[in-house]
């Protein structure tokens, strides 16, 4: 299936910046919404809420919605954040993180002072994308395996980027160029393979 017109259910325009990147090498024409729409993530799981996000848009907007959940899985703090990426800063695992510059800078340091001590760091990032047609859609996921830096480095892209090395890569993510981050990235990943749904006439 060929899809000319896509519109983003982001209201994150550091995510939003980087799935336009990746979708316009495809040649979408790639939009942001007019207005955030407040969709409460109450889903259990990266899946189930990419799909809430894709649904509240399309109901509102009418037109093919790609929606991203996505987040970073930590094996030694029983896979959080996790869903709750975000936000984790304010969730009671690990006890609140105050706010004082920034929501990721306050996300960092929690994930950094539950980490001291422990000696498995490794993580993965994981996207997961929703694309509603109304009638009809697909789910596309990609991974990024690596681990937690002891403090964070770089100042490219957003979230957990500055303390996430990827596997084989002797730099954070956020020392990483924008095209250096898409080609490893979860987000890359699940970009490349709905494109290889689309293509493949799945849908
Ligand atoms: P929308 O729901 O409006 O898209 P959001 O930022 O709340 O925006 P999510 O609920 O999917 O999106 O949460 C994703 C969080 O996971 C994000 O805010 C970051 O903290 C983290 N994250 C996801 N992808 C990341 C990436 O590529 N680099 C660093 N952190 C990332």
């Amino acid at each position: 299936m060929e899809l000319k017109r896509i519109l983003l259910a982001t209201g994150n325009p550091k995510k939003a910046e980087e799935m336009k990147r990746l979708l316009e090498a495809y040649s979408m024409q790639v939009e942001v919404p007019e207005e955030e729409i407040n969709v409460e993530e109450v889903g259990s799981s990266f899946l189930e809420n990419a799909y809430i996000k894709a649904q509240a848009y399309y109901e509102r907007y009418r037109m093919p919605i790609l929606a991203d959940d996505s987040g970073l899985v930590v094996y030694a703090l029983d896979g959080y954040p996790g869903v709750f990426s975000s936000r984790f800063y304010q969730h009671q695992y690990g006890g609140k993180e105050e706010v004082k510059t920034s929501k990721d800078d306050a996300n960092i340091r929690k994930v950094l002072r539950l980490m001291q001590g422990i000696e498995n760091r490794k993580a993965k990032f994981v996207a997961f994308l929703v694309l509603s047609l109304g009638d009809a859609g697909c789910w596309a996921k990609g991974e990024c395996e690596g681990s937690i830096l002891p403090e964070p480095r770089g100042s490219q892209g957003f979230g957990y980027d500055p303390i996430f090395q990827p596997e084989g890569i002797q730099k954070s993510m956020a020392q990483l160029k924008p095209e250096e981050k898409d080609l490893i990235s979860h987000r890359g990943k699940a970009i490349r393979n709905l494109i290889k749904i689309l293509r493949g006439g799945k849908l």
